[in-house]
């Protein structure tokens, strides 16, 4: 089934240079872009995004980390695409993700793990509707798309 996710390659992937080989993974994974954007999140909309964690202790940290400074905010679209991204990331720990996936490749710590996927199809259409106005989405079709989508 089509589904939307909401990607965010965080502050430190940024930081390291990572952002091409992140974008590159989903890219040739075949999952559709459909929006992208750099930007620095503001608190407001960090804590809109992790509201869900509001009560948990590491919230405050959390949402100091993805404003600390900017990142790349991306809507991919594909089928499964929820799951789909969500292995092409890893495990929320780097150091428990398997090797192959961005966290597992490129990280070590739960607070510097480099790239959000969201993690339910209902999540995927609320972040990216957090993060895009209707009119930055893209709805297009890619040349290759019956290659990728049977
Ligand atoms: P994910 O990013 O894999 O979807 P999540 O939604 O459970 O993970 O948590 C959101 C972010 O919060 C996660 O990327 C890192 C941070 N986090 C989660 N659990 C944590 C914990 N026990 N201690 C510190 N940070 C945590
Ligand atoms: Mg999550």
């Amino acid at each position: 089934m089509a589904e939307r996710t909401l990607i965010i390659v965080k502050p430190d992937a940024v930081q390291r240079g990572l952002t091409g080989e992140i974008i590159k993974r989903f890219e040739q994974r075949g999952l559709r872009i459909i929006g992208m954007k750099f930007m620095q999140i503001n608190n407001e909309l960090a804590e809109k995004h992790y509201d869900v964690h509001r009560d948990r202790p590491f919230f405050t940290d959390l949402v100091n980390y993805i404003v600390s400074a900017p990142v790349v905010v991306i809507a991919l679209e594909g089928t499964d695409a929820i799951k789909a991204a969500r292995n092409t990331i890893g495990a929320t720990k780097p150091s428990e993700s398997a090797a192959g996936t961005i966290r597992g490749d490129y990280g070590l710590e739960i607070g510097r793990n480099l790239v959000h996927g969201s993690d339910s199809v209902e999540n995927g259409e609320i972040e990216v509707a957090n993060f895009f106005m209707d009119d930055e989405l893209v709805a297009w079709e890619r040349n290759v798309d019956p290659w990728i989508f049977e």
